[in-house]
């Protein structure tokens, strides 16, 4: 049986990601099924990416959804049509049997298998996919195994899995080759999980709620693998690597033992750290701390269930910058309880935040599954059952997001370490440059002014 698994990302911005997520299935499949992982970041024309899927004749492609669209409310992109000319290559060139999985397959499974007519979809985690292929071999109902979905099943389990989890990572494969050649950034995860609830994330949906945590000597040994293969960075993919200071630290003591010298970082919580927490994280290499802040204001935190409040934002910055790190802050504007004063708490509290970059997403997105989705139904935002695929943004009944982006640029004005929206415009005229000249790493730092 040979297996085909396809990354379908070819969005390069602020930087590409390589696609951790099939490292993961490849490595549940045992050796009976001949894999091939292919990213689409590799294929030069569709005609080269036509002739690749001819000659190794898939029995079945997996394809990964990441995103969905640019999450950006001023210049919203789909790639659903990107999608749908993938489907028509593989099924023009192939007999495969097509399965759909991944983080944005996930928050819109149902969606996806309806636009994309698909075979197969596999919702949450993708070791799911050896279960999947070995019912299908031996004819058995496969409707049976949680979070698998077909043409008529459209009801959802959703469970976490709990077999073993083994990344299968290859240093000569040629999508390794050009994530090495385009900022040499590979990745890494240490859990999956998050404990927190924030009410517009869609990560404890995708990952779970429950922390479930590899063994830090394992993860260790996975990032000395990515820096013999040349990584020049590792970006350590954990929806909050922080949400458990003790097997963090683990973690960071293991990449010193094992003699991880490259730099890395992650997504931060804002939470107070304890003492000498971030001075640690420095030793064992952690340069970038990218920290989930959203707003300043203690109402806006509240309402969006964030797990701390800004006087603890300032500490943990403070912190993160004693110890030399680099610094970006998320802004998450115009959620519930967003009005102008709010907003100006937010604009005047970044004045506290010295030496960092901050990206503002003016506009929250509704998605299924979370708190928010709630409140916009009983606001009348959106109709029970409304396909929410195409982006829709709750809408603060406060302030506007041409207000919003107004009182933004004013403070920011001009700054260059203030990015706002997706950041598409300034990311696209500096980054690919800041590659090509042999830059590694995510380079906002070179922002912070
Ligand atoms: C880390 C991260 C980032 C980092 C990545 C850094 C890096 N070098 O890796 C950064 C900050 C750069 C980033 C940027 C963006 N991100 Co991001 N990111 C994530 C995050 C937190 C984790 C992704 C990850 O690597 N997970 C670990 C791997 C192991 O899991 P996985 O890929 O999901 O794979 C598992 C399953 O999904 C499944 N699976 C995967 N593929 C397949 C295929 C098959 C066939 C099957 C069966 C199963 C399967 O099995 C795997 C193992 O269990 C997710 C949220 C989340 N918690 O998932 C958002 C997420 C993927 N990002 C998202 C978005 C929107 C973006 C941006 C577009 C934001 C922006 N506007 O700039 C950019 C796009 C960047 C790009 N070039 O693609 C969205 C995507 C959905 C959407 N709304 O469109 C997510 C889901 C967050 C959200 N808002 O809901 N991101
Ligand atoms: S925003 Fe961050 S901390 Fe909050 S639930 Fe999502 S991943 Fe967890």
């Amino acid at each position: 049986m040979k297996v085909l698994l396809i990354s379908a990302n070819t969005l390069r911005i602020p930087y590409p990601v390589y696609p951790l997520g099939l490292d993961y299935v490849a490595g549940s499949l045992d050796s009976r099924y001949q894999t091939k992982i292919v990213d689409l970041n590799d294929f030069t024309s569709p005609e080269s990416l036509e002739a690749m899927i001819r000659e190794f004749s898939p029995d079945f492609a997996g394809v990964s959804i990441r995103n969905i669209d640019n999450t950006d409310v001023i210049n919203c992109r789909s790639f659903l049509p990107e999608y749908q000319n993938l489907m028509r290559q593989i099924r023009t060139n192939s007999q495969a049997k097509i399965i759909l999985g991944g983080s944005g397959f996930t928050i819109f499974p149902v969606e996806f298998m309806r636009e994309l007519d698909a075979d197969y979809g596999i919702v949450g985690e993708g070791e799911r996919l050896s279960q999947l292929l070995d019912a299908l071999e031996k004819k058995a109902d496969v409707e049976e195994i949680p979070g698998v979905l077909t043409k008529e099943k459209t009801d959802i389990v959703y469970e976490p899995y709990s077999g073993k989890i083994n990344r299968h990572f290859d240093p000569a494969s040629p999508h390794t080759s050009f994530y090495l050649s385009y900022g040499g950034m590979l990745n890494l995860q240490t859990k999956r999980g998050c404990p927190f609830q924030c009410s517009y994330c869609t990560y404890p949906h995708i990952e779970g709620g429950r922390m479930r945590f590899y063994e830090p000597r394992e993860i260790a040994r996975n990032a000395r693998e990515l820096q013999d293969a040349g990584a020049k960075y590792i970006f350590i993919t954990d929806s909050a690597f922080n949400a458990s200071y003790d097997h963090s630290s683990q973690v960071a003591e293991a990449f010193i033992e094992a003699g991880v010298s490259i730099p890395w970082g992650g997504f931060f919580v804002p939470t107070v750290p304890p003492a000498d927490y971030f001075k640690r994280m420095a030793d064992a290499g952690l340069t970038h701390v990218e920290f989930g802040t959203e707003s300043l204001s203690d109402t806006v935190l509240a309402n969006l269930h964030k797990p701390f409040t800004s006087s603890e934002v300032f500490t943990a910055h403070q912190q993160a910058l004693d110890s030399g790190l680099h610094i970006a802050h998320y802004f998450l504007l115009g959620g519930p309880g967003e009005n102008k004063q709010t907003l100006q708490e937010t604009l005047t509290g970044i004045d506290n935040l010295s030496k960092a970059v901050f990206f503002f997403f003016c506009g929250v997105r509704i998605y299924p599954h979370t708190a928010l989705y709630d409140v916009a139904l009983r606001e009348g935002q959106i109709a029970a059952g409304a396909n929410i695929l195409p982006p829709v943004f709750y809408r603060s009944p406060g302030i506007t997001a041409p207000e919003i982006m107004k009182m933004v640029e004013d403070k920011a004005n001009g700054r260059l370490n203030w990015l706002i929206g997706a950041g598409e415009a300034k990311a696209t005229r500096i980054l690919p440059k800041l590659y090509r000249r042999g830059f590694t790493g995510p380079l906002w730092e070179y922002l912070i002014q």
